[in-house]
């Protein structure tokens, strides 16, 4: 199979993370990249080597010669850039929140599906390490039929540092870091039917909500708990680790700080360690999310490649976005949003 070639737009923060996992992804290679501004072009085609840079993305588009391209850009220009995308056929991954509302990621996903191009987001976290072995635990069937499940990420991390525009929207923890913990509550324990929510500022400093508990009734029948925060001030600060509970009707999994992983069984208990690999390029705390945007990054690749739906396609997604929306809908107003009416 020849090397895909790929085309990333949006050479920010993240992008950096994303760059250096396409040289390790077997199978394909960034040849051009773009970017509106032209000093981070300059930055992330020179550390990379990368020749053909655009600021432009419907020129880098008119000129072609790529396979997929992988967006980059923080929410508010995904919905055109994907529409570009698909108007000239070019099959796309883009990154996390996938659009501001629900009617337009629908739009997204109908734009691609016509034009019959692969479209994945860049969900990453049910990616991870930690987060993988948890599901194959489960799938095990050790613990029986898992009832009740907690998904929990609490943190005084200063993540405004390296994102300084998640301190500006109205929106902050649910669409930013609690739209992954979504994700991994799906992703474990199944769809969802009903959501309920509620929601504090506590940094006064920044606009949006940074605590969110929201409760969750899974198709399954399960029970879970997503709870996430950027005010907890912790004897140990655990970014950006996603904690798990999950009781069955055999047994437990716990997921707890220092990915350490504990499996409850009749036949007793398991305690192994789940840590994510160190790569090269990678750096702590972060280690964890690096090493899934590597493991999502390839998923694409194989998949285009060798055919199928990727897990965290656009039409999934849909899914996991209809929890955010009915989160910040149930916090406002204070009712259980029925999830299936959204979709
Ligand atoms: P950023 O602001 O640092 O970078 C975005 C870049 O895109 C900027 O350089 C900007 O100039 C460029 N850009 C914006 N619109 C453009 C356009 N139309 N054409 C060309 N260039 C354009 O943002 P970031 O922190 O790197 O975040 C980017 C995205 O990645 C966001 O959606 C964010 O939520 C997501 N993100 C995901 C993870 C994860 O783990 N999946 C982690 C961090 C950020
Ligand atoms: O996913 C994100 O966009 C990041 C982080 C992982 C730090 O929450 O903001």
């Amino acid at each position: 199979m020849a090397e895909l070639k790929g085309a990333l737009i949006g050479c920010g923060f993240f992008a950096i993370n994303q760059m250096h996992a396409w040289r390790d992804v077997k199978g394909a290679s960034i040849v051009a990249i773009c970017d509106r501004d032209p000093e981070r072009l300059k930055i992330v085609g020179d550390q990379f080597g990368i020749e053909r840079r655009y600021t432009d993305a419907a020129a880098m588009f008119a000129d072609g010669g790529f396979d997929f391209v992988d967006i980059a850009t923080t929410v508010a220009s995904h919905h055109a850039l994907v529409e570009m995308a698909a108007s000239h056929k070019i099959p796309a991954i883009c990154q996390k929140p996938f659009a501001k509302t629900l009617s337009d990621a629908k739009a997204m996903v109908a734009v691609c599906a016509e034009a019959g191009v692969p479209l994945m987001v860049h969900e990453n976290f049910r990616w991870q390490t930690p987060i993988q072995a948890v599901k194959t635990a489960l799938q095990s069937g050790v613990i029986g039929e898992p009832f009740w499940g907690r998904f929990s990420f609490r943190s005084g991390y200063d993540v405004f540092s390296g994102q300084p525009y998640l301190a500006e929207g109205e929106r902050f923890i649910i669409e930013d870091l609690g739209i992954h913990t979504l994700d991994i509550a799906r992703f474990v324990l199944g769809d969802v039917s009903s959501l309920t929510a509620r929601t504090k500022r506590v940094n006064p400093k920044i606009k949006g909500e940074d605590v969110a508990t929201i409760l969750l009734d899974h198709e399954s029948g399960a029970t879970s708990i997503v709870d996430v925060s950027y005010a907890s001030k912790l004897a140990t600060e655990p970014f950006p680790e996603t904690l798990i509970e999950l009781d069955g009707t055999k047994g437990s999994i716990r997921l707890s700080q220092g990915y350490r992983l504990e499996v409850s069984a009749p036949d007793g208990v398991r305690v192994s360690d789940a840590s994510p690999r160190l790569l090269p390029w990678a750096s702590r705390p972060w280690h964890n999310i690096q090493e899934s945007v590597l493991a999502i990054q390839q998923h694409w690749i194989d998949r285009l490649a060798y055919g199928g739906e990727t897990s965290t396609s656009g039409a999934d997604n849909l899914k996991t976005l209809a929890l955010v929306e009915a989160a910040y809908e149930s916090a406002a107003n204070g009712y259980p949003i029925d999830i299936g009416a959204m979709l």
